[in-house]
C-alpha cells in the first residue's frame, strides 16, 4: 500500500563506470570527464555506498544506440580517431564535430558507456529493481539523430526514456541543467507519451538558441514541451519555488509513470559558462522535490563545468536521494587539493551576476505555462 511504500527506505541504484572519468575532449575544453572520477571518491569517501546497489554498467551495444541514431552517423563515430581525421574531414560538417564536439580518442567507447548506464538504469527501474536509478556520466541532453552538438554526441537520455517507453505508459523528463534540453524536447516533440521540461537560460542567443516558451510541441505532442526561459543571476528563491510550481502543475496533468531527471550542474553559481546564482543546496532541492513524488525516477547528470563543484552538487544529490545527511565538513580523499581552500560540502557559490529576473517575469512565465497545462486537462 502508500502507506508501506512511504515507511520502506528508497530502493537506489548507483551506476558507475570506472573508466567514463578518463576520457580527455581535449586540453582547452570545458567538458572534463574527470569530474566523473571526482564525484565517485566522494561518494565512496562518504560512505554513501553502503545505502545504495552500486553497478558496474555495461557498454550500449550498436544496436541499442541505433534504436535513436542513424547508422551513418553511428558509422562515423565509430570509425573516426585523433589519427585519420584527415580521411573523414569531409563530414565534419554533416555530423557537426568540431570545437564543440571534438573527436578525441575513445571517442565512441566513452559513448557507449554513458549511454550503456543510462540503459541499464531504464532497464532496473522497469524489472522494479530499484526506485531509483542514477547515472552522473549521462545525461547528454544535445545529441540528434544524426550529428553531435554542445559537446554530447549519443543522446543517452533519448536512448534511455524509449527504453522506459517499453514499459511505462508516460515519462516525464525534466532538465535543470542551464541549457536547453533540445536534443530530448526534438526526440519526443510530436508524442503524448513523454512530456519535457527545461528550465534554462533564453535569450535568443545562449546555446543552442532554443527553448522560447512558445515551443509547445506539436501534432499529438502539442503542449507536451514545456519551456522556462530564465535570465541570468536567478537566486535560489525565485529557482526553486518556479520549480515547485511548475513540477507540481506538470505531475498534477501528465501523471507521469516514470521521470528521468537531468541534473546538469552548470546552473549553479560560479560555473565556468554558466550565469545563474544557485547554491548545492538550492539545485538539490530540486532533486528533493522529484523525489517526494514517490514514482520510479532515473537521474542523470549533464553539464557543469567548475569541477570541483560538480563533483560537490552531485554528491550531495546523491545523499539528498539515498536519505542521509552528510558532514558539511568534505572527507579526506586523494582529490582533497581539489577542495581548497574551505574543504566544505557547501561553499558559498554567490557570484556577481546580478538577478535579471524579477518578480513580474517570474509570475509571466508561471502563467504561460499553467496557461499551457490548462489545455490538457480539456
Ligand atoms: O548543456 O556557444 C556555443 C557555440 C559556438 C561558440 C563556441 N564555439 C567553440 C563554437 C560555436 C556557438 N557552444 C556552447 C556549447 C555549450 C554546450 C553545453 C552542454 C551542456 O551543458 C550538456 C553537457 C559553448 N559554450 C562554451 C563553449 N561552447 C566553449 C568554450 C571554450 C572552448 C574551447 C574548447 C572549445 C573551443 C575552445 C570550447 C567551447
Ligand atoms: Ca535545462
Ligand atoms: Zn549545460
Amino acid at each position: 500500500t502508500a502507506r508501506l511504500a512511504a515507511h520502506n527506505k528508497t530502493r537506489v541504484a548507483y551506476f558507475h563506470d570506472e573508466g567514463a572519468g578518463n576520457y580527455h575532449y581535449g586540453e582547452r575544453h570545458p567538458m572534463k570527464p574527470h569530474r566523473l572520477t571526482l564525484t565517485n571518491h566522494l561518494v565512496l569517501n562518504y560512505g554513501l555506498h553502503n545505502k545504495m546497489e552500486i553497478f558496474q554498467p555495461r557498454r550500449a551495444t550498436d544496436d541499442e544506440i541505433l534504436n535513436f541514431h542513424s547508422s551513418d552517423y553511428v558509422d562515423f563515430l565509430k570509425s573516426v580517431t585523433p589519427d585519420n581525421v584527415d580521411k573523414y574531414e569531409k563530414l565534419f560538417q554533416q555530423f557537426n564535430v568540431g570545437d564543440d564536439c571534438p573527436i578525441f580518442d575513445g571517442i565512441y567507447d566513452f559513448c557507449q558507456r554513458y549511454a550503456g548506464a543510462t540503459i541499464e538504469a531504464s532497464r532496473k527501474l522497469i524489472a522494479n529493481g530499484a526506485d531509483i536509478c542514477i547515472n552522473w556520466s549521462g545525461g547528454l541532453h544535445h545529441a540528434k539523430k544524426s550529428e553531435a552538438s554542445g559537446f554530447c554526441y549519443v543522446n543517452d537520455i533519448v536512448l534511455g526514456t524509449l527504453e522506459l517507453l517499453r514499459y511505462f505508459p508516460r515519462v516525464l523528463y525534466v532538465d535543470i541543467d542551464i541549457h536547453h534540453g533540445d536534443g530530448v524536447q526534438e526526440a519526443f516533440y510530436s508524442t503524448d507519451r513523454v512530456m519535457t521540461v527545461s528550465f534554462h537560460k533564453y535569450n535568443g542567443d545562449f546555446f543552442p538558441g532554443t527553448g522560447h516558451i512558445d515551443e509547445v510541441g506539436s501534432s499529438l505532442g502539442k503542449y507536451y514541451s514545456v519551456n522556462v526561459p530564465l535570465r541570468d543571476g536567478i537566486d535560489d528563491d525565485a529557482y526553486v519555488w518556479l520549480f515547485k510550481e511548475v513540477i507540481d502543475a506538470v505531475i498534477g496533468t501528465f501523471q507521469p509513470s516514470a521521470i528521468v531527471l537531468q541534473c546538469g550542474a552548470d546552473s549553479l553559481g560560479c560555473d565556468r559558462l554558466g550565469c545563474f546564482n544557485l547554491s548545492i543546496r538550492a539545485h538539490g532541492r530540486c532533486v528533493q522535490i522529484i523525489k517526494n513524488f514517490n514514482i520510479p525516477l532515473l537521474v542523470v547528470g549533464g553539464g557543469g563545468y567548475t569541477v570541483r563543484n560538480v563533483a560537490r552538487c552531485w554528491t550531495y544529490e546523491t545523499s539528498v536521494l539515498v536519505d542521509t545527511e552528510l558532514s558539511p565538513n568534505l572527507p579526506p580523499n586523494e582529490y582533497r587539493e581539489f577542495f581548497k581552500p574551505d574543504y566544505k560540502l557547501h561553499p558559498d557559490l554567490k557570484g556577481r551576476v546580478e538577478n535579471q529576473n524579477d518578480r513580474t517575469y517570474l509570475l509571466k512565465v508561471r502563467e504561460r505555462v499553467m496557461e499551457q497545462l490548462r489545455y490538457l486537462d480539456a
